[in-house]
C-alpha cells in the first residue's frame, strides 16, 4: 500500500476494544493479585516469640547428633503472638535485618506467597528490613547473583504460581569449597539469615547450611516445598507435625481437572484408553490424591506394588521346598496383568474405553526396575570417581553405554567376584526397549537421583500390556460384550432370526440379560465360518450373512490409546486458596522465626488438615528429620521423604472402591467431577482429600 509507516499497518492496536480484549493484565489476574491471605490468629499480634513443645520426640540418627550438633536438639517450637504495645516489641525482634531467599528444585505453586508473606512481615516489623532473592537456584548463592525484592515486584506477583520472580534450580551445596563460597557471598551482603524453599533434598541442604554457618550467626530456615506432598513430618508417636508440602493441592486439582475432561471424552466417544502419567518423582501421594478426585477405572499406586505378596508362588514354593523371592513385590509382567484383566473385564461388558491413572515413580517399586536403578547409579557413580571425569561425556550415544556395559558383563565373567554386572544382568537388559534402556541410563539430577520424569513409564507398561492383551485376544479371552437389544436389531434388520445364530456365535447366548459374549474359539472370520458351518447353520460354500459378519466385527477389540504426561503444567498452576493461604502463612512464620533467633528449624503449619481457624505455624527442628541413605554410592544424611501409607484411610478408602470405579458392569461409570479449581466457596475438595481422611479415626479403618 502507498505511503503506509509500519507503524500505521498495526494502528488497529490502538483501538481500545482491541486493547481491552488482549491486555495480560485480565480481571482474573487482577483479582488474583488484590486477594489477601487470611493470617492464623498470632500474625495479628505486633510480634510474635516463641515457645518450646516438648510434647513431640524424635529418633536421633547418631550420625545426625555427629554432623549437625549445634542443631541437632532444636526443639519444636510454637509461634505465639505478643500482645505488647507496638513501641514494646523486644528490640531484637525488630532490629533491622537483611535477609535473602533461595527456591530449590522444581517449582510449586505458592512459591511467591511464601516470599509476599515474608517481606510484609519483615516490614510489619521494621520497614528498614530488606530482603534479597537468589536468582536461579544455589547458583545464585554461590555467584552472588542477587537482587532486591521491593513492594512493587512482590505485589506484581501475589498469589501467581510458579518461580518466576526470582527463578529457581537443582544446584546443590554440598561440598566444602561451595560451603565457603556460600559463606563468603553471605558475609559481604551482611546477610542475616537464609530461606530455603525446597524439597527433601533441599531442605537437607539448609540443615547443613544451618550447621556450617551457626558460628558466623547466619541463620537459615527452611521451608516445606514440593508438589510430590513428600515432606510430611510426624513425629516417632505418629503426631502429625506438616501434614503435607505446600504446592501439592494446586497440582493435583490441576490434575484431576484435565483428568477428569478425559473421563468425559473417553466415555462420549468409547474408543480410547486414555493412559495418563501424574508427576511424582518417587511417592505416589499425587496419584493417590487424583485417584480420589476423579475416580478413575484403574490407578495404581507404586508403594502397594513394593507390598505385594504373591500367595500363589509361595503356596508353589513351600510345596516343593524351596524359597521363590520373585513371589515378593510386584513384577512389571504382573502388573500388566492387573491392568490387563481391568481392560478385559470392562471390554466383555461393551466398555472398551477408560482412564487409567500411573504414578511417574511407579517404577521404583518394582522389584527388577530397582535393581537395574541401583546397579546402573552404582555403575555410573564408580565410572565418575575412578575416572574423575563424566560417565554421560564419556558416552554420549546409547550404543557406546550399551558396548560399556557388555564389557563389564565380559569382565565379570573372568573375575567372578564383580558382582554388580555380570552376564545376566546384560541379557535381561538388552531384552528391553531401547527407548527404555536409555531412561534407565539417563543423567541422574545433582543430587544422585535417578530421574523418573524422564523416563517414558507409561510407554514400558503399556507396551507390556499390549503384548499380553494380544496374547488374550488371540486365545480369545478378550472380546467386546454386546448388547442383546442390539443383536436382535441388527439381526432381524436383515430379516434373520437370532436364535438360529445366537447359540453358535455366543458362549452365554441364554443367559438372561448379560452383554453377549463371542465363543472363545471365533477370533477371526476365518474361525468363524468354520464354526458356522461345523454346527450346519451356513453351507460350506455360503457367504457370512453381513449382519452376522457386522455383530462378530463388533466382538472384536480395538485397544486404542492416548497416552499424556501430567506434570509440568500443573506445577505452573496458579495456586489454590488453600495453598495461597498457606504458603503465605509459611512466609509469616519464617520471620518470626529469625526475628526470634530461631536456625535450623522448618517453617510449618499444623493442623493443616482442619479448618484454617485451627492452623497453628510452628518451627520443626530439621536435624532430627535426617537419616542415612545410599546416594552416589555413598551413605548420605537426609531429610527423610515421606511415601504413600498403604495403611492410611486415604490408601484403604481407594483399595475399597476401586472395583466400583472399575465399572466393570453394565452401566454407567463412576466418574467425578472435581471441578475447576475456585478461589472463593469451600467444598470438601478445598483442601487435599487425603488429609481429610487421613484425620478420621483410623480404627474405623481396620
Ligand atoms: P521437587 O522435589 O524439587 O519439588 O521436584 C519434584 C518434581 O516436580 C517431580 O515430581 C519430578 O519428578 C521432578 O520434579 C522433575 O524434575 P525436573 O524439573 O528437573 O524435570
Amino acid at each position: 500500500m502507498p505511503n503506509q509507516t509500519p507503524g500505521d499497518q498495526y494502528s488497529f492496536l490502538a483501538d481500545p476494544e482491541v486493547q481491552k480484549t488482549t491486555t495480560a493484565f485480565t480481571t482474573d489476574l487482577q483479582e488474583r493479585l488484590n486477594f489477601k491471605p487470611p493470617v492464623c490468629d498470632v500474625f495479628n499480634s505486633p510480634a510474635t516469640s516463641l515457645e518450646n513443645d516438648p510434647q513431640y520426640e524424635f529418633h536421633i540418627h547418631p550420625a545426625a547428633k555427629e554432623a549437625l550438633p549445634n542443631i541437632i536438639d532444636n526443639p519444636v517450637q510454637r509461634i505465639i503472638g505478643i500482645d505488647a504495645p507496638k513501641g514494646a516489641v523486644p528490640r531484637d525482634y525488630k532490629k533491622p535485618r537483611k535477609i535473602g531467599i533461595v527456591f530449590s528444585g522444581g517449582p510449586a505453586p505458592g512459591g511467591h506467597n511464601v516470599i509476599a508473606g515474608l517481606f510484609d512481615a519483615m516490614k510489619k516489623a521494621n520497614p528498614k528490613n530488606r530482603l534479597f532473592g537468589f536468582i536461579l537456584g544455589p547458583d545464585g548463592i554461590l555467584e552472588n547473583d542477587i537482587m532486591e525484592l521491593d513492594k512493587e515486584i512482590i505485589d506484581a506477583h501475589r498469589n501467581l504460581g510458579g518461580f518466576t520472580m526470582i527463578k529457581t534450580g537443582r544446584t546443590k551445596i554440598d561440598n566444602k569449597k561451595k560451603m565457603t563460597i556460600a559463606r563468603e557471598n553471605c558475609k559481604k551482603m551482611n546477610l542475616d539469615a537464609i530461606v530455603v524453599v525446597g524439597g527433601d533434598d533441599s531442605n537437607t541442604n539448609a540443615a547443613v547450611l544451618a550447621q556450617e554457618f551457626f558460628n558466623d550467626g547466619i541463620q537459615v530456615i527452611g521451608v516445606p516445598k514440593t508438589i510430590d506432598g513428600d515432606i510430611q513430618v510426624k513425629d516417632i508417636n505418629g503426631k502429625v507435625l506438616c501434614a503435607m508440602s505446600f504446592g501439592f493441592h494446586t497440582a493435583a486439582r490441576a490434575f484431576a481437572r484435565s483428568i477428569s475432561n478425559l473421563c468425559t471424552d473417553s466415555s462420549s466417544d468409547v474408543k480410547y484408553w486414555h493412559v495418563c502419567k501424574v508427576m511424582g518423582r518417587v511417592a505416589s501421594h499425587l496419584g493417590l490424591e487424583v485417584a480420589l478426585q476423579v475416580h478413575p477405572n484403574l490407578c495404581m499406586i507404586g508403594e502397594e506394588m513394593a507390598d505385594y505378596i504373591d500367595t500363589e508362588r509361595i503356596r508353589k514354593a513351600n510345596a516343593a521346598g524351596t524359597i521363590d523371592y520373585t513371589a515378593f513385590g510386584m513384577t512389571l509382567r504382573h502388573l500388566s496383568r492387573v491392568i490387563c484383566n481391568g481392560i478385559v473385564r470392562r471390554a466383555e461388558v461393551g466398555k472398551n474405553y477408560g482412564v487409567i491413572v500411573i504414578p511417574e515413580g511407579i517404577l521404583e517399586f518394582i522389584n527388577e526396575i530397582q535393581v537395574f536403578i541401583i546397579k546402573l547409579n552404582t555403575i555410573i557413580a564408580d565410572y565418575n570417581q575412578t575416572h574423575d571425569t563424566d560417565f554421560h561425556s564419556d558416552f554420549v550415544t546409547l550404543d557406546d553405554k550399551l558396548d560399556y556395559l557388555r564389557r563389564l558383563a565380559r569382565f565379570s565373567r573372568e573375575n567372578p567376584s564383580f558382582m554388580v554386572w555380570n552376564t545376566r544382568d546384560d541379557d535381561l537388559f538388552n531384552d528391553i526397549p531401547a527407548f527404555f534402556q536409555e531412561g534407565l541410563l539417563t543423567e541422574r539430577d545433582s543430587h544422585g537421583n535417578f530421574q523418573f520424569s524422564q523416563v517414558d513409564t507409561e510407554k514400558v507398561v503399556l507396551g507390556l500390556v499390549k503384548d499380553y492383551l494380544k496374547i488374550r485376544q488371540d486365545q480369545g479371552r478378550y472380546k467386546i460384550g454386546i448388547q442383546p437389544e442390539w443383536y436382535q436389531k441388527t439381526l432381524k434388520k436383515e430379516g434373520l432370526d437370532p436364535d438360529y445364530y445366537g447359540p453358535v456365535l455366543f458362549k452365554n447366548y441364554h443367559t438372561k440379560d448379560a452383554f453377549l459374549l463371542a465363543k472363545d474359539s471365533l477370533i477371526s472370520m476365518k474361525t468363524l465360518n468354520q464354526e458356522l458351518v461345523r454346527e450346519k447353520v451356513i453351507g460350506k460354500n455360503d457367504d457370512i450373512p453381513p449382519a452376522v459378519q457386522k455383530v462378530f466385527q463388533s466382538t472384536v477389540p480395538k485397544f486404542k490409546t492416548q497416552v499424556h504426561f501430567y506434570g509440568y503444567d500443573g506445577r505452573g498452576n496458579d495456586p489454590t486458596w488453600f495453598d495461597c493461604t498457606y504458603t503465605y502463612n509459611l512466609g509469616l512464620t519464617v520471620f518470626s522465626l529469625i526475628a526470634n533467633n530461631a536456625t535450623g528449624q522448618l517453617a510449618a503449619i499444623k493442623n493443616l488438615e482442619k479448618d484454617f481457624a485451627e492452623w497453628e505455624p510452628i518451627g520443626i527442628p530439621i536435624a532430627p528429620l535426617m537419616h542415612l541413605e545410599e546416594r552416589n554410592r555413598k551413605l548420605a544424611l537426609v531429610l527423610e521423604r515421606t511415601v504413600v501409607d498403604i495403611d492410611s484411610p486415604a490408601f484403604k478408602v481407594v483399595k475399597a472402591l476401586r472395583e466400583k470405579w472399575l465399572a466393570a458392569v453394565p452401566g454407567p461409570d463412576e466418574y467425578r467431577r472435581p471441578g475447576p479449581i475456585r478461589f472463593s466457596g469451600s467444598s470438601v475438595d478445598s483442601k487435599p482429600l487425603i488429609l481429610t481422611l487421613n484425620n478420621l479415626d483410623k480404627n474405623k479403618f481396620i
